[in-house]
């Protein structure tokens, strides 16, 4: 069973960046007015109800020094802080520019690219780096040098096998840090840390626990998992040991520019003819599939739209298991979809169209078959 595991760790062996930007919306102001640098900033959304009513979205490490955290209310930073701080509000607007321009960077550094929010992104730079994580740490200076030289900004970064470490060494050193946690290091990395640095475990859970004994995520890691299934449930159980010993099989999802591809057509008369539709509709899966081609995209969703004869639009749709590429398939959901709708209305259809999304890159999806035969082969 051992040896099974490994197996798959060497077939499945990833090198993962979470790259995360310090400060972000404090630094962004700061990089517009550098007279600012040196003074405690603190970002906020004003409610308008009053002077001083919302709350902080971010502050600078000078003004972290003084407690002034995400969160709390714009009173108490300013309780906080001497008469020297900076408030200035939201400017979403810019940091979305700023954040824009740097992920394209850090896109163009990555075999598979993953944005998560306005300040992070997942790289998986495993091809690019040809499974080498000194070759990892030299690539993560390299994007730190651009950024800064580019965008002005400093970064934290963060490399581990899969994106439960990458994250969680992100985090470790803050700001302009650089973690590097390599798969023999995962276990003395994690086991010391609080268990509230992994994702899921808010305040209660981690009150929970605390009432199991477990604090730290090595403690986690020893609890026995059937208890933990009775506590938290299956899924989370189970979720909770594999962070522990940091598992984590998660890939790096490229999705934001295409979320989807469409086409819809006007019929050449109303009709609620299955066999008319669907040529119709083979037609669009055609143009669909050539785009995924062009963009090699695999997906896993499939729908359709019709726009009734009352000029009300309708729409129909179906998620696979795992990622397809393949028109034939595409035809037949299709089909499928467009006979169960005709069932359930009653009127004629003017246009029809077929729909595509929750892409996956071919490479990727390849990868995964790889990995699934690898897997059935032992
Ligand atoms: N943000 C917010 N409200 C929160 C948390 C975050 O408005 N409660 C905004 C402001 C942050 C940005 O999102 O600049 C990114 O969030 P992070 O959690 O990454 O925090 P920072 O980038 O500000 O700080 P750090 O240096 O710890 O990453
Ligand atoms: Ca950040
Ligand atoms: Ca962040």
């Amino acid at each position: 069973m051992t040896f099974f595991i490994r197996e798959v760790a060497t077939l499945q062996a990833r090198v993962i960046m979470l790259v995360d930007l310090d400060y972000f919306f404090a630094q962004c102001e700061e990089r517009r007015n550098p007279s600012l640098k040196d003074k405690p900033v603190v970002v906020c959304v004003y409610s308008g109800r009053s002077e001083d009513s919302g709350a902080v979205s971010t502050a600078n490490y000078i003004a972290r020094k003084y407690g002034v955290t995400s969160g709390i209310p714009i009173f108490l930073a300013k309780k906080k802080l001497k008469k020297d701080a900076v408030f200035l509000p939201m400017d979403h607007e810019f940091y979305e520019e700023v954040s824009g321009k740097i992920m394209r960077i850090l896109r163009s550094h990555a075999d598979f690219f993953e944005q998560v929010g306005i300040d992070e992104a997942y790289l998986d730079v495993s091809q690019k780096v040809k499974g080498s994580f000194e070759e990892a740490k030299e690539l993560a200076q390299k994007i730190k040098e651009e950024v800064k030289a580019q965008q002005k900004l400093t970064c934290s970064i963060g490399i581990g096998p899969n994106k439960l470490v990458a994250k969680i060494a992100a985090d470790i050193q803050k700001p302009d840090g650089l973690t590097i946690v390599k798969h023999e290091q995962v276990e003395s990395f994690l086991s010391p840390l609080p268990v509230s640095r992994l994702i899921g475990v808010g305040r209660k859970t981690k009150k929970k626990m605390q009432t199991l004994g477990i604090r730290t995520i090595g403690d986690l890691a020893k609890y026995d998992v059937q208890r933990l299934i009775e506590v938290f449930g299956k899924k989370l159980g189970i979720y909770f040991h594999n962070a522990s010993i940091g598992v984590d099989d998660e890939s790096v999802q490229e999705r934001g520019e295409v979320e989807s591809i469409s086409r819809i057509s006007t019929l050449k008369g109303d009709t609620r003819d299955l066999k008319v539709i669907v040529e119709k509709a083979n037609q669009l899966c055609d143009e669909v599939h050539a785009k995924l081609v062009q963009r090699e995209l695999g997906f896993k969703s499939v729908g359709i739209v019709a726009v009734m004869v009352d000029m009300s639009v309708r729409s129909r749709s179906r998620t696979f298991e795992n990622p397809t590429n393949e028109l034939e398939v595409l035809k037949k959901t299709v089909k499928e979809l467009f006979e169960k709708f005709l069932n359930e209305s009653e009127l004629e259809a003017r246009r029809v169209g077929v729909k595509v999304s929750n892409f996956v890159k071919e490479q990727e999806r390849q990868k995964q078959i790889t990995n699934f035969i690898g897997l059935a082969k032992n």
